[in-house]
């Protein structure tokens, strides 16, 4: 019996996955680190510095403490100008028909996501009120793949992870679902065809007919 749904934000409910890979792709050319969709896509979920160390890891060169944390800085600052042009037309009418019809069933919804601009972007494309809970990467101190995001949404949300389904692109988040006790739908990204997804979905009006 599943009485709620956790979404990832980056990927499924929103299409800012392009403009992080957009924007590390200003970084990786500036630094000569060749950069495909390919690579970005195994860094979905992952926490703004854990996919950066992934990406200087590539490089031959070695990059001090400070170095790191003004290229965390300056992603950031490419990105939030992507974010800046975000509006409510972003959001594709089948992820508000899809919100809206779970909510009719009685589901609860809440947001489980590793970004740290995550409440600024759900405000943006004016999803916020939508949810029940949102629970992002400014919240706990482990990103996906560790379960935290998702089991202090759970939390928020007064359900136990057995009673709820997370929505995810990324294989990262499966991982952290699965083992937070979670039932998994995978949506796109890398998370497409993983064996960590208990459901495949190709479009997210499917959850209508699973819950
Ligand atoms: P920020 P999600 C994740 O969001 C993205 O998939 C990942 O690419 C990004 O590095 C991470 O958020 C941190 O985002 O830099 O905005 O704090 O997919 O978990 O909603
Ligand atoms: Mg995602």
């Amino acid at each position: 019996m599943k009485k709620a749904v956790i979404f990832d934000l980056d990927g499924v409910l929103v299409h800012t996955d392009r403009y992080h890979y957009d924007s590390w792709c200003l970084l990786t050319r500036q630094l000569g680190i060749p950069f495909t969709p390919a690579q970005y896509d195994t860094l979905r979920g992952l926490s703004r510095m854990d996919s950066l160390e992934r990406i200087l890891a590539l490089s031959s060169r070695q990059f001090t403490r400070a170095e790191v944390e003004a290229l965390a800085e300056e992603k950031n600052e490419a990105y939030l100008k992507r974010v800046e042009q975000m509006g409510p037309a972003e959001v594709e009418p089948e992820v508000r028909r899809t919100l809206a019809g779970l909510r009719e069933k009685g589901l609860l919804l809440a947001v489980g996501s590793s970004s740290k601009n995550a409440q600024l972007i759900l405000r943006r494309v004016e999803l916020t009120d939508c949810f029940d809970a949102i629970a992002d990467g400014s919240m706990v101190r482990r990103a996906k793949p560790d379960p935290e995001v998702f089991l202090k949404a759970a939390q928020l949300l007064g359900v136990a992870p057995a009673e709820a389904l997370v929505v995810e692109d990324g294989a990262a988040g499966l991982r952290a679902a699965r083992d937070g006790g979670f039932q998994t739908a995978a949506f796109g990204g890398d998370a497409a065809g993983s064996p960590l997804a208990d459901y495949d979905l190709t479009r997210l009006t499917q959850l209508l007919e699973l819950v």
